[in-house]
């Protein structure tokens, strides 16, 4: 039998947390759809005060299409903040690393990860957060897709229960 480093096992823990958490947030689940994509449950990450940067993520984005769709950007209110980036979360080694990227491809009849700690999924990057995002607070996203349009949408702050994650799994 092999070991698992434990910061592997601590991120093996916290993914596990994250999904049986995902039960109870479904419950209080929102979303929207625009053209062949269902755009499930947006959702911020509460900010602390002082962080520059904050993280929307969804539950997924449903492509029920039958070609691949591409959310190509996403733009929120200046008072919001400045500006957004699309990143990816992957892991290289036993460090999670995140990435912009230019577009996020949505390939048919698949669900895309937009979750907050996933290994190996998307989110929308807030650039500049001009005061910190509250927990209960809502404020609207506007995402663009190549094919499918674009759909303006309520994103939810709000935090998994407390310990449920590692907060070294989403800085930058
Ligand atoms: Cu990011």
């Amino acid at each position: 039998m092999s070991f698992l480093t434990s910061r592997r096992l601590f991120s093996a823990l916290s993914l596990a947390l994250v999904a049986s958490l995902s039960a109870p947030l479904t419950a209080f689940a929102h979303g929207d759809k625009v053209g062949d994509i269902e755009i499930k449950h947006p959702y911020a990450r509460p900010t602390l005060a002082g962080q520059v940067n904050g993280g929307v993520f969804f539950m997924g984005m449903h492509n029920q299409g039958k070609t691949s769709d591409y959310l190509v950007s996403a733009k929120v209110d200046p008072s919001v903040a400045k500006s957004t980036e699309l990143h990816r979360m992957s892991m290289e080694g036993d460090v999670m690393k995140m990435k912009q990227v230019v577009n996020v491809e949505l390939p048919a009849n698949k669900m895309t990860e937009f979750k907050h700690g996933s290994m190996d999924g998307y989110h929308v990057m807030l650039m500049g957060v001009n005061k910190p995002l509250k927990v209960g607070d809502k404020f609207k996203l506007t995402l663009q897709f190549k094919n499918s349009g674009s759909k303006e949408v309520e994103v939810w702050v709000e935090t998994p229960k407390a310990g449920a994650e590692a907060s070294s799994m989403h800085s930058h």
